[in-house]
């Protein structure tokens, strides 16, 4: 397709993730305009043909797609509230991290000034992008996604997530969370290996076999967790016995129990109140939110 059949893009925001998105829609042969607050973050993105705008309205107007990629959903306040007439009628995508409901209320004040509003969330980092590997989740306006989906794809594969502009937040969140924790885990055992000389490199591939392997239980214990009903697999009288050692051997070893520890604490209140002879999904009960 010729350069000047595609959508002309705006990015607003040239931090490491705007670069990095800005020279993905260049690649992809997009009129790409950009615009920092700070002078001088565009050099690479104009060298690679982007047009470096003076200020947000003037961008703006060169585009019909806006990404925006800034700090937070304070800093798309502070960078759009003054040039909503600029964007009225045109498909903002904001792919600035965002609470989920900082999105919904991004969402609200667009609808409010006639701007389609598509929230994003990016599971890459800057030189993932457009690479394999790269995922990005949105919810919001189905519109811009349906309209703008090739577009979006040069940026990683896209997924959309429906019309609460919260959601896509909220899954990036649930996965990051998941995804510190995991770390978190793995720091745990490298430090229980350590007090025996046993290196993190060492370990390193024995933690990435045996968690890969264990992810394959997500699927049953969400069975469990949607239907809670019959038990079937490991109970919480054997899981807590199980910490129980683990957390012996980590102290054994020298080490912090402030990882483990909250685990041991959650699955001891299960099995205090009765609740050992059910699976793993216990955890999930004794979290979840009091209307859920
Ligand atoms: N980098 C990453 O790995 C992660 C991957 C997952 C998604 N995040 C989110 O992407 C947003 C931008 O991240 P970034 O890496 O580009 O961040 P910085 O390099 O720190 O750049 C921040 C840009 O935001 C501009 N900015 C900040 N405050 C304001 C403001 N009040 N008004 C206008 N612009 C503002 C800043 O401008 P300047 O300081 O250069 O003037 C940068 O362009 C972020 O939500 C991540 O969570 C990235």
């Amino acid at each position: 397709m010729a350069e000047s059949s595609r959508t002309p893009i705006t990015v607003l925001g040239l931090g490491a993730m705007g670069r990095a998105l800005a020279l993905a829609f260049l690649r992809g042969g997009h009129l790409t305009t950009v615009w920092n607050r700070t002078p001088g973050k565009d050099t690479e993105a104009v060298a690679a043909g982007a047009t470096g705008a003076a200020t947000a309205g003037e961008a703006i107007r060169a585009g019909e797609l806006i990404i925006v990629c800034l700090l937070d959903d304070k800093s798309v306040h502070e960078v759009l509230d003054p040039v909503v007439n600029d964007l009225a009628g045109r498909a903002v995508v904001n792919l600035t991290t965002t609470s989920p409901n900082a999105a919904r209320e991004l969402a609200t004040w667009a609808k409010g000034h006639g701007i389609d509003y598509l929230d994003g969330g990016i599971m890459a980092i800057p030189h993932m992008i457009g690479q394999p590997g790269s995922s990005l989740l949105y919810s919001g306006s189905r519109t811009v996604f349906d309209e703008h989906a090739p577009a979006l794809e040069l940026l990683g594969s896209a997924e959309y997530f429906g019309e609460d502009a919260g959601m896509a937040s909220l899954y990036d969140f649930a996965l990051l969370g998941g995804m510190y924790i995991m770390y978190a885990a793995f720091s745990h055992g490298a430090a229980m290996m350590r007090a025996a000389g046993v290196s993190a490199t060492e370990y390193a591939p024995r933690a990435v076999s045996w968690l890969t392997a264990m992810t394959q239980a997500f699927p049953v214990l969400a069975e469990y967790i949607d239907s809670p009903g019959d038990t079937v697999g490991q109970t919480l009288d054997f899981t807590k016995k199980a910490l129980d050692t683990i957390v012996q051997a980590s102290r054994e070893a020298g080490v912090g129990l402030e990882v483990i520890g909250p685990i041991k604490a959650l699955v001891d209140r299960q099995v205090a109140d009765g609740n050992g002879a059910i699976t793993l999904d216990a955890i999930f009960e004794g979290i979840k939110p009091l209307n859920a």
